[in-house]
C-alpha cells in the first residue's frame, strides 16, 4: 500500500547529517532512562489512516517523544495536549498517546510534520526543512483523493507546508497567506476539490502553559476543520 510504503522509506532516511547524529545520540544517551523500551532514534513517519480527510501538520518530533516512541506526538507533552483534544472532539479512540502499541486509533485524521527527525532545541535549519519537504509532498499526494482540510500547528509548520501543498497540486495564493491562530485559507486545485487550510498556535508547552493556546481554542480549530472536511 502506498502510504505504508512511504512511511517505511521515511523511517530509513539519512539525508540530514546533523539530525541523523542528533537523533542517534539522544537514543544512545537516553536509552538508560527508558531501559524497558526500545528507543526509536530514527525518522518518525506520519500517523493515521491512509484515507484521512483531515491532516494535522506540526513541526518535528520531540527528542524524547516521537524520537523515542517512533510515533508522531507520542510520549511527549505536546502530544498529550493534541491527542486529548482530538479525543474530546471525537477524532481519536482514546485521550492518551503513550507508545506505539497503546492501541490509539485516529478517525479520518493523519498527523504528520514537515521535518521527520527530532532537531536539537526543536529548531530545524532551513536546509533541513527543505531536505525533508519531498516526504511531505509525497504524503500529501497520496492523501489527495480524500484529504479536504489541514490544521497547521505554528508558524514554522505553516511556512514549511505551503510550498508542499503547492508541489502536491493545490494552488497557494500569492502573496503567501500569513500564519495566525484561526487563519483560514481555501486552496483550490486545478484537477480536484479544494482544501481548507487552518492555522492554530502550536501545542508546545510554551503555548499551553502560558495560556496562549487553551484546550478550548485547540478544540475549536479542530472542530471547524473536521466539519469542513466532512468528518
Ligand atoms: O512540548 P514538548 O512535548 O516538549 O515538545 C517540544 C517541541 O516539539 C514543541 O515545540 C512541540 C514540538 N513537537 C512537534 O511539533 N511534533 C511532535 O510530534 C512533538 C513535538
Ligand atoms: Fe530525512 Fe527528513 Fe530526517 Fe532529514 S529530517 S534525515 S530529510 S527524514
Amino acid at each position: 500500500e502506498g502510504l505504508a510504503r512511504l512511511d517505511r522509506r521515511i523511517a530509513g532516511c539519512r539525508a540530514c547529517p546533523r539530525l541523523v547524529a542528533w537523533r542517534e545520540e539522544v537514543a544512545r544517551t537516553r536509552r538508560a532512562a527508558f531501559a524497558d523500551q526500545t528507543y526509536w532514534g530514527r525518522p518518525v513517519p506520519g500517523f493515521g489512516p491512509p484515507d484521512a480527510r483531515l491532516v494535522i501538520i506540526g513541526l518535528a518530533p520531540a527528542a524524547h517523544g516521537g524520537n523515542r516512541t517512533g510515533r508522531m506526538f507520542t510520549g511527549d507533552r505536546s502530544g498529550d495536549v493534541l491527542y486529548e483534544a482530538l479525543y474530546d472532539v471525537g477524532l481519536a479512540s482514546q485521550p492518551t498517546s503513550e507508545d506505539a502499541d497503546d492501541g490509539l486509533e485516529l478517525y479520518g485524521v493523519r498527523v504528520t510534520a514537515p521535518v521527520h527527525c527530532a532537531p536539537p532545541a526543536n529548531k530545524p535549519t532551513p536546509a533541513e526543512r527543505d531536505a525533508c519537504r519531498p516526504w511531505l509532498v509525497q504524503e500529501l499526494r497520496l492523501l489527495r483523493p480524500t484529504v479536504r482540510a489541514a490544521v497547521v500547528l505554528g508558524a514554522f509548520g505553516w511556512q514549511a507546508a505551503l510550498p508542499a501543498f503547492a508541489e502536491a497540486g493545490w494552488t497557494v495564493p500569492r502573496p503567501r497567506p500569513v500564519f495566525g491562530h484561526g487563519a483560514h485559507v481555501e486552496l483550490d486545485a486545478a484537477d480536484g476539490p479544494p482544501l481548507g487550510l487552518h492555522g492554530c498556535f502550536h501545542v508546545s508547552q510554551r503555548n499551553t502553559f502560558t495560556g496562549k493556546l487553551t484546550p478550548e481554542m485547540l478544540r475549536d480549530v479542530l472542530r471547524t476543520a473536521a466539519t469542513a472536511a466532512g468528518l
